[in-house]
């Protein structure tokens, strides 16, 4: 049976779509989660895909993923540029780690600049909008296996 590829999404990625469409697009969650499942299936993969406000739910999905996961994805929306914990945890896991943002975040505040979760990701897409998280997966197979 081959192991899921986990979507993590982090604090306030619930309001996609909700506001703010000139930076985040008009797409929900809900789409993006749709759009994920069936690229998903057409490249041989299995996506679980999640979403918290909370940095400890986050890490304990990183926790969850060891063993349980091929690889992650993961926008860890402001987390990013804050969480070394999250860094840390990722650390503790053995597969491949894609980070994806939906804005161009090099284009934004000077605070979106640095980026914790890239010391540890094989890759960033960033500014592609929500068509970033299928270009990471499409990556993921890649580097899992996949088709
Ligand atoms: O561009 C991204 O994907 C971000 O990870 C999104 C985070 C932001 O803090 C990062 O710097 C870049 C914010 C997510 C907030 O999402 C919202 C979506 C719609 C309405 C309000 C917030």
């Amino acid at each position: 049976m081959p192991k899921p590829v986990y979507i993590l999404n982090g604090p306030n990625l619930n309001l996609l779509g909700q506001r703010q469409p000139e930076v985040y697009g008009r797409e929900t969650l809900a789409d993006v989660e749709a759009a994920c499942g069936r690229l998903a299936g057409e490249l041989g993969l299995e996506a679980r895909f999640r979403q918290s406000n909370h940095e400890g739910v986050l890490i304990d999905w990183i926790h969850e993923a060891r063993g349980e996961a091929s690889g992650i994805v993961i926008n860890p929306g402001a987390f990013t540029h804050t969480s070394v914990a999250i860094l840390d945890a990722l650390n503790a896991f053995d597969g491949p780690v894609l980070e994806v943002h939906i804005s161009n975040v090099h284009k934004r505040e000077s605070f979106r600049h640095h980026s914790y979760v890239s010391l540890r990701a094989e890759g960033v897409i960033a500014g592609f909008g929500t068509e970033g998280y299928l270009l990471a997966l499409r990556r993921m197979a890649t580097l899992t296996g996949g088709k």
